[in-house]
């Protein structure tokens, strides 16, 4: 199997240990090797797919299922067996997966669309006045805000109020810290590590406890309020038996499912935002189209409301989205392994057990795609062009029955607030921004900012 050049005996493979951007380095790597190679980190080896037929074959739910690889397996120090983290075989997975699907059934998403819509207008109220300064907004920071906001107005009836403060609420800090640091352990040198890391472990342990106290404040303050319905998320936690065994979810469950959706819920949105208003920045004749599709639904008014089904409508601004997702995918990697002995690619065997990860952005870039893979161009998921390509070139949600359970609802609060912002804004790139991606398990931009101008029914 294709490594990387100048593999260090003991070591291995020396990028791995020192790198902070593992997802970008790969990605690059795979244009050197191909669509298949192998990483060596002192005696371990990871293998990293990005082919389109590589992927459809580790996407075979009776060959292959979710692995949580060594970054993820570090967040359960945090999560434990929440949905993300949970192995497949937890008994806790499959109990939460049953209860909770009915929060992101059609209906349901329905429901949280006069909250996402209200945290939208929090976030268009702090733009307007920062329009009027000629102030430049910090584009990822105030995604976060909003996201951070709407998973806890829809989801648990917490309102962190993220716009009232300057700084981002703390538990937003203590979780990239968690993130970063998960990360970064999955790296880390053996015998030495743990000792030179010995901080940071505390740092983690502190963060951990810190969310949880969050949670434990989210819950209390329902408990409290004497509600028993099971309209959201934790209402479905605190309430709901299981649909046929009548089983409930326990205590120390319900608190890693809290941390698990205030984190999966906000983090990978947030990013997917920033990421698409970065696109529609660089790219007018874009920008235009999207326009001209909010302005038929909108034209001149001056604050509008969309509708749940006006959202639907928004066909250009989805497809800008799916586009922004292709380029960065902002769960970079998710991991398969093995649940039978088998082939990969009629040439490399794989024993049942082993892991392989999946590397997103690099399947996002394969030549399924054209030959002009890093243009942006949303024209790519037509449904004509869509039906052209092979279904498991597309991955930014993961695979099999262990894919994000949150679709539909990013999906839907993200299209919706970019619609509001198209209509509303010009996006002024004044400062000439330079992509810089930032990798803290998730994919951001960093110091990414713009400047808005309110438009006028005539721009
Ligand atoms: Mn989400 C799983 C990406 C938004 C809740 N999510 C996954 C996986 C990917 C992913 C990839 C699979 C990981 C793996 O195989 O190891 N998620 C995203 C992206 C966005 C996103 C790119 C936004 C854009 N996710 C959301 C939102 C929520 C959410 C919003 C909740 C409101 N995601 C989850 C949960 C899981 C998950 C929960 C774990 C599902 C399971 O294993 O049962």
């Amino acid at each position: 199997m294709p490594h990387p050049p100048g593999r260090i005996p003991v070591v291995g493979d020396l990028m791995t240990v020192t790198s902070q951007t593992p997802i970008q380095d790969n990605t690059r790597l795979v244009r050197e090797l191909g669509p298949i190679f192998s990483k060596r980190f002192f005696g371990n080896d990871i293998v990293i797919v990005a082919g389109a037929d590589l992927v459809a074959e580790v996407s075979d739910d009776t060959r292959f299922a979710k692995h949580v690889a060594p970054a993820l397996d570090r967040i359960r120090g945090a999560a434990g067996d929440g949905l993300f983290t949970a192995y497949n075989d937890e008994p806790n997975w499959q109990l939460a997966h049953d209860i909770l699907l009915p929060a992101f059934a059609l209906q349901s998403i329905r429901s949280y669309h006069p909250a996402m819509l209200e945290v939208a207008n929090r976030l268009t109220v702090a733009w307007d006045g920062a329009a009027t300064d000629s102030r430049p907004v910090e584009v990822t920071d105030d995604m976060t805000r909003l996201t951070l906001d709407t998973i806890g107005l829809t989801g648990f009836r917490y309102d962190f109020g993220s716009f009232e403060s300057a700084e981002p609420h703390p538990f937003v800090e203590a979780m990239v810290r968690a993130l970063a640091h998960a990360q970064a352990k999955s790296r880390e040198l053996p015998w030495i590590g743990p000792v030179l890391n010995r901080g940071a472990d505390a740092q983690f342990a502190a963060d951990s406890e810190f969310m949880a106290s969050v949670v434990d404040e989210v819950v209390r303050r329902r408990k409290d309020s004497g509600d028993t319905s099971t309209g959201d998320l934790l209402g479905l936690m605190l309430n709901a038996p299981h649909p046929e065994s009548g089983e409930r979810l326990d205590e120390i469950n319900i608190r890693n499912q809290v941390i698990t959706f205030l984190i999966a819920g906000h983090e990978t949105t947030s990013g997917a935002l920033s990421f698409a208003l970065y696109y529609l920045a660089k790219n007018p004749a874009v920008l235009q189209l999207a326009q001209a599709e909010v302005d038929a639904l909108w034209g001149d008014q001056d604050d509008p409301q969309p509708t749940f089904e006006e959202v639907g409508k928004l066909r250009y601004v989805r497809q800008i989205l799916n586009e922004a997702l292709r380029l960065w995918p902002t769960a970079g990697a998710f991991a398969r392994e093995a649940t039978v002995d088998t082939t990969l690619g009629g040439q490399y065997p794989i024993k049942a057990g082993q892991w392989l990860v999946v590397l997103a952005p690099a399947l996002h870039r394969d030549p399924v795609w054209g030959d002009n893979v890093e243009a942006f161009d949303p024209s790519r998921f037509s449904p004509e062009r869509m039906k052209a390509r092979p279904v498991h070139a597309f991955k930014p949600f993961g695979t099999g029955e262990r894919a994000c359970i949150g679709r539909q609802f990013a999906l839907h609060e993200a299209t919706l607030l970019l619609g509001l912002l198209i209509h509303r804004y010009r996006l002024r790139d004044d400062a000439d921004y330079q992509l810089k991606v930032k990798e803290t398990l998730t994919l951001k931009p960093e110091g990414f900012e713009l400047t808005l101008v309110r438009r006028t029914a005539a721009e």
